[in-house]
């Protein structure tokens, strides 16, 4: 891990340590095209044979369903499968705060404007398998989902070698009462959901992270305009600001946490302390012999840096500056910090409160915006699964208020049909 100096820094060095390396791989978008052709062309003949070729399994059937998903969920261990319960009655909680109705609104006497929400009637939720299988991911995306009232979710997950889908998605699955997963993967799961398949249905937005093949499928199902997708994606990140007054292993447990995920995620120590960086770094040493992702935590740590500031103003003004995804306030004064924190997807208060906590089960979203893209998007909430419609009804007398005011923009716009539209009922006595 590298360490610099905030005060030797000088605006372009920032800006640089801000760059996320979203090295545009040439190849990858080239392969992901010829993936959603494929897809588009041949729908779910492609899924077979992509299974076969990357997944290495024999797909007959292209999803499992309720009996079987129950079956499966069935031999989920005991201390799991209460795990997820609680994980999803915190997420639940925590996102049906999130709904209510917003009030009528009366701009002028008998005009009357206000907002109502309406579900994403269809809706697509990558949940990655392979290396990494995800239950928390799915439970992040599928309980808004169902609790916004998205009438149709569909769930795409990689086959695992025996053409299933593993006893935790399973479970998940039967707790958020999904009936179906289907078996694909990576870019073609994508392609399939933009598209649909004879199997697969099409959806309006699609959901989920995943590596570089499903980002960049999301990105190009995005730009052809054949559906949205929940925000663009890069590697996971942390920046850990740490006082005097962080524990230098509590620390270095949150570092290793985020850079475990991948060699290319990016674990930032920021601190006003020499002594609180010299003792996390080695206590990054001694926690990392222990850990079965080693290697991968190990590079990701090699590519990440530290930066020793003067004090608050300067930690805040590089925290806003790069824009993480998590931000972990590890001090006891954060309370003064908060209202200064500009830029970020997620906040981690005070030296207990592990980002670990937040990817799990606290009730808190962990699909959060990535690559500094927190200077612009929020995280997943119920939020993204809903439009928002407004509606306006003028009375008789609000049609007297506004009339005058729209005739003369419009005239000034020289949109004569628009006025007319007013005029025209100012001179009936049609609905007085
Ligand atoms: N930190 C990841 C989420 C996650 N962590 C899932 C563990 N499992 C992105 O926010
Ligand atoms: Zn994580």
């Amino acid at each position: 891990m590298k360490l610099y100096k905030y005060t030797d820094l000088s605006e372009q060095n920032i800006e640089e340590l801000c760059l996320r390396q979203l090295a545009d791989d040439a190849r990858i978008a080239e392969s992901v095209k010829e993936i959603i052709a494929q897809v588009k062309a041949e729908g779910d003949q492609a899924l077979r044979s992509y299974a076969l070729q990357f997944d290495k399994v024999n797909l007959e059937q292209l999803f499992i369903e309720k009996e079987e998903i129950g079956k499966i969920a069935s031999t989920i261990p005991a201390d799991a499968k209460s795990a997820i319960d609680t994980a999803y009655a915190n997420i639940k909680k925590f996102h049906a705060a999130q709904l209510y109705p917003e009030a009528k609104v009366e701009t002028m006497p008998g005009v009357s404007c206000w907002r109502e929400s309406r579900a994403i009637e269809r809706v697509g939720l990558y949940i990655p398998g392979g290396t990494a299988v995800l239950p928390s991911t799915f439970l992040m995306l599928a309980t808004p989902a169902t609790l916004a009232g998205c009438q149709e979710i569909v769930v795409c997950s990689p086959p695992q070698k025996d053409g299933k889908t593993n006893c935790y998605l399973a479970y998940c699955a039967q707790l958020l009462g999904i009936e179906k997963i289907y078996l694909a993967g990576g870019a073609q799961a994508i392609a399939a959901m933009a598209f649909g398949t004879a199997t697969v249905p099409k959806v309006y937005k699609i959901f989920g992270p995943g590596n570089r093949y499903v980002t960049q499928a999301k990105q190009q199902v995005l730009a052809s305009g054949i559906t949205a997708i929940d925000m663009p994606a890069g590697p996971s990140e942390v920046l850990v600001f740490a006082d005097e007054t962080a524990n230098p292993a509590f620390v270095a447990s949150d570092l290793l946490a985020q850079a475990e995920h991948g060699t290319d995620s990016q674990a930032i120590l920021v601190s006003t302390s020499e002594t609180l960086i010299t003792e996390a770094l080695s206590q990054i040493e001694i926690q990392l012999n222990d850990l079965p992702r080693k290697d991968i935590a190990a590079q990701a740590i090699e590519n990440s840096y530290a930066v020793l500031v003067a004090d608050k103003t300067q930690a805040m003004a590089f925290s806003n500056a790069y824009a993480p995804e998590h931000l972990i306030l590890a001090t006891d004064t954060f309370q003064e910090l908060i209202p200064k924190i500009i830029n970020a997807g997620s906040v981690f208060l005070g030296n207990l409160t592990p980002e670990s906590a937040g990817d799990y089960a606290s009730g808190t979203n962990h699909t959060l915006p990535t690559s500094g893209f927190a200077k612009a998007y929020s995280g997943v909430s119920i939020d993204s699964f809903i439009k928002k419609i407004t509606f306006q009804q003028i009375s008789p007398e609000g049609l007297k208020a506004i009339g005058p005011t729209v005739e003369i923009l419009a005239a000034a716009e020289g949109l004569q049909a628009h006025k007319n539209a007013i005029t025209i009922r100012l001179k009936s006595s049609d609905g007085y």
